[in-house]
């Protein structure tokens, strides 16, 4: 798998956890002072210590969540399409600004402190600035509740993007409820489907590898029960964007009829569906395609006729298939089929010669 583009978005600790991160670890590191120094040398440079240590801890753990908010704009257009819908990219590219903020602010109240603490003249003076510092700091941090709230609330949403390999062509099924398309992407895939949840709806999309051997990726099969399954006009603003992520990891769209009747969906509605997915993503993106007319057990002569009179079947093309998916008929030529649409497209440029039979 590619990597995920969230991971590294480590949780982001709240305001009180930040404080005691802070506080923490300046507690721990302040007794090596030289015991040749009198008392208040001793106590400027033990609270010096301490509050530079404070200073350090937080200015790097800010830097740190920072640095682990993924720049969006620069992802995968696939995470792109789905994060807008999760997360506003002007809000959370504020917050950033705000917490980066804080840092400038940190480093002179640092330094002012330190000038003071410096020119005090007793060991209780210098612990009273270092408080007053601890409590200038807590204050400067609290105000930062709801950024770091937000910064949290956002990475849990963006961890919940399904995570898809974007340098392996992506074979996406389409095709109306029962027409066999789950059956299909378990019977070739050779590696154990993986189920991932869309964000945003209860919907999940089911990625499978095709594999040759062990160590080599050859394609992924995406099944998205529940997006690519009906009329566009029956669909909602979340399921739109869902088809336009989908848009842009499609690198070939294997559309699957049952010319029966027994999924229970009538063979006009299949084509409409066909012709509606047809012009999403072939014409509009030019994704290659593949036809594949399954329960050719159950299917007579007459129906699959039918269907083939109404679809753009080009014999020399070989764009069509005839299918049994529940007994795993005529699988060969359909992954032949996909081999040779990836290898025709170039997709990805991989090096195919590894794959021939
Ligand atoms: N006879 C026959 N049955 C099939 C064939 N392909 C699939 N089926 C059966 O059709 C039913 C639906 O198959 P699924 O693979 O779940 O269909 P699906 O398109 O994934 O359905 P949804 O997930 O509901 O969209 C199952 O009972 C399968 O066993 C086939 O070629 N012949
Ligand atoms: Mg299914």
């Amino acid at each position: 798998m590619a990597k995920n583009p969230f991971k590294e978005f480590y949780p982001v600790p709240s305001v009180d956890e930040l404080i005691d991160i802070a506080f923490g670890r300046s507690a721990k590191k302040s007794a090596s002072i030289p015991s040749r120094f009198n008392s208040v040398l001793r106590a400027k440079r033990g609270e010096v210590n301490r509050i530079k240590n404070v200073s350090v801890t937080i200015i790097e753990r800010i830097i740190n969540i920072i640095q682990s908010v993924p720049n969006l704009d620069v992802l995968h257009p696939f995470y792109q399409e789905l994060s807008h819908l999760l997360v506003d990219k002007d809000k959370l590219k504020q917050s950033l600004g705000r917490l980066n903020g804080i840092i400038p602010v940190l480093q002179k109240l640092l330094s002012s402190q330190i000038r003071e603490i410096n020119k005090s003249e007793s060991s209780n003076r210098c612990g009273v600035l270092r408080r007053q510092y601890y409590a200038r700091v807590a204050s400067i941090l609290k105000e930062q509740k709801s950024t770091l709230e937000y910064l949290e609330e956002a990475r849990r949403k963006l961890k919940t993007i399904p995570v898809i390999d974007t340098e392996m062509p992506a074979i996406v099924i389409a095709g109306y409820p029962n027409v066999g398309k789950s059956s299909l992407v378990r019977l070739i895939s050779t590696a154990k489907p993986k189920i991932r949840e869309y964000p945003f709806t209860t919907k999940e999309i089911i990625i499978g590898l095709y594999k040759k051997s062990d160590d080599m990726k050859v394609f992924q099969l995406i099944d998205t029960p529940g997006i690519l399954d009906r009329p566009m006009s029956v669909r909602n603003e979340i399921e739109k964007q869902a088809i336009l992520a989908l848009r842009t990891i499609s690198n070939i769209i294997v559309f699957m009829f049952d010319p029966t009747a027994t999924s229970g969906y009538p063979i006009d509605s299949q084509i409409s569906l066909f012709n509606e997915i047809l012009h999403e993503f072939i014409e509009q993106v030019n994704v290659p395609y593949l036809m594949v007319i399954n329960k050719m057990d159950l299917a007579t002569a007459e129906e699959i006729d039918y269907l083939k009179a109404n679809l753009p079947i080009d014999e020399n093309e070989k764009n069509y298939v005839i299918t049994n998916a529940k007994d795993g008929v005529n699988m060969d030529s359909l992954i032949e089929s996909i081999m040779r649409l990836i290898k025709k497209h170039d997709l990805f440029h991989l090096d195919l010669s590894k794959f021939e039979k």
